[in-house]
């Protein structure tokens, strides 16, 4: 990549950041020539296999991976009818092989509820068969026609990680429901994303649910950035497949669903919370390369340097580090730079008098300078990345703190959501006042029953209707 096509825009000037970031860093390359659809390159790629990685392991305890195809007959895809209304606007049809029209038009899956429950009416039985938890994490596509925008909102999201499950009773699916709210916050808190966890109002539900709880996170420009949902399907989906079971008592039942889903905006929101002014900066946990080892070889003692370099390299990657050795022929100041706009979360410099003293320079991504012993550098390091996870988790934290603020009136309300904040108010429920509040300020009603530590759930006044009303989030959302 072309380092020297001017600066990297300051990270509040957040979209031509954003933007400038991806390329610069080689996370994607946005010049493939179909729109809302982007090349990953290696190095993003990586970053991502890290990300996921944690995904997997949280779902791997109870639920089983699968695939399922691509494409979707038209007949079931027709099937349900709200899914069919939220979705119709969305749906690439495949239409065509080769030049004979196809009998039966072939959808590319938007998610996968189509593909996949026609199969578990073949696969429920009894009840012994529940519950069934099963994720694939495959592409899925969506003909969005709002600004598209790289990770955030895709006409192709190529890691879609959608989980689908069946359950005998309303009950134990939201009891899933709740488990994997559970799961989810546990990820993004792993990764220092900050949630607000709210349930969406009904208007504003995942077509065929029977409510839908959405994880949002708080972007830099003080807009909201949904980054996971959680549905409560009921029996919706299984009247349509006749997903029924035979109970205890040798009857048939329809059985219960819920399914839920994250894409690559989780990618989207490591960026742009984490990064800063200089670039990327990694989680240690995600990071591609955790450590970069710099040597300085200054004058005469080159050889000595770089061998002492390379061995101080091995000995990190059979301690588990992802490191790597910068032997290139440019001045250390250049690496530095490089690294840095790579969110390499350490750094550690080595030159002629480190050697003699058995040291190590240590500079961390988040700020700070320390120097390690080199006879005990594995505990240092370990130490010392443990300290940049602590520094961006509280840097994240304190973010989303000051970005949420509460407003009694609609004026107040106007006045925060301008201040680049997302409000916290009080609604009703009721749609008309919903619908008051998002006309007067553009804003959306992100949901109700919050559930983060920095917002309190005390009820109080409508701020449409005066009514008792739910605490509510409302935010301009991506
Ligand atoms: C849950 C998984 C579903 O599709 N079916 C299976 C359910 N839910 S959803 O809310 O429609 O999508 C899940 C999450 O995917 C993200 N998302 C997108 N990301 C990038 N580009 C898009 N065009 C896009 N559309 C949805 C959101 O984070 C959403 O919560
Ligand atoms: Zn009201």
């Amino acid at each position: 990549m072309d380092d020297d096509a001017g600066a990297l825009p300051p990270k509040h000037q957040f979209s031509e950041w954003y933007n400038d970031i991806l390329w610069r860093a080689e996370i994607m390359d946005v010049r493939y020539p179909v729109k809302g659809t982007y090349v990953w390159y290696p190095y993003g790629f990586a970053f991502r296999k890290h990300v996921y990685q944690r995904l997997r392991d949280l779902l791997d305890r109870d639920h089983q991976e699968a695939l399922f195809p691509l494409l979707i007959p038209e007949q079931e895809f027709m099937k349900e009818s709200e899914h069919i209304k939220g979705f119709e606007d969305e749906v690439y049809w495949v239409t065509h092989g080769g030049t004979t029209p196809l009998d039966v038009k072939l959808a590319l899956r938007p998610t996968s509820e189509t593909a996949i429950y026609p199969m578990y009416a073949l696969w429920v039985r009894s009840h012994a068969d529940l519950p069934i938890r099963i994720y694939q994490i495959v592409n899925t596509f969506r003909y969005e026609t709002k600004h598209t925008r790289p990770l955030i909102r895709l006409r192709e999201i190529t890691s879609f990680k959608e989980a689908h499950t069946v359950h005998a009773t309303w009950d134990e699916a939201q009891a899933q429901v709740e488990d994997a709210i559970v799961r989810y916050r546990e990820f993004y808190d792993g990764l220092c994303i900050p949630t607000l966890v709210s349930r969406r109002p009904d208007w504003d539900k995942f077509p065929g649910a029977d409510y839908t709880i959405a994880v949002d996170t708080i972007m830099p420009d003080g807009k909201t950035l949904q980054i996971g949902t959680v549905h409560h399907l009921g029996d919706h989906f299984s009247k349509t497949f006749e997903i029924k079971y035979e109970d205890i008592n040798g009857e048939q039942q329809y059985a219960y669903q819920t399914c839920y889903g994250i894409s690559e905006r989780s990618i989207a929101a490591l960026i742009s919370l984490h990064g800063d002014d200089k670039g990327l900066v990694f989680m240690p946990a995600v990071a591609p390369i955790q450590i970069i080892v710099v040597p300085i070889t200054i004058g005469k003692r080159h050889e000595d340097v770089i061998a002492s370099a390379q061995s101080l390299e091995v000995a990190l990657r059979k301690a588990g580090f992802r490191t790597k050795l910068d032997t290139r022929e440019t001045r250390p100041g250049a690496k530095y730079y490089w690294w840095e706009l790579r969110g390499v979360p350490l750094r550690l410099e080595l030159g002629p008098r480190d050697i003699d003293a058995g040291t190590v320079v240590a500079v961390k991504r988040t700020g700070g300078k320390v120097i390690l012993n080199r006879a005990d550098i594995n505990s240092g390091v370990a130490c010392v990345l443990a300290e940049i996870s602590d520094a961006m988790r509280a840097k994240a934290e304190e973010h989303t703190k000051s970005r949420l603020c509460t407003a009694s009136s609609i004026n107040a309300l106007i006045a925060v959501l301008n201040e680049g904040k997302v409000a916290v108010v009080h609604w009703c429920g009721e749609r008309v006042c919903g619908d008051a509040i998002e006309e007067k300020t553009n804003a959306s009603v992100l949901g109700t029953e919050v559930r983060s530590p920095y917002v309190s759930d005390i009820e109080g006044a409508c701020i449409i209707c005066g009514k008792l009303g739910k605490v509510t989030l409302i935010g301009w959302a991506y």
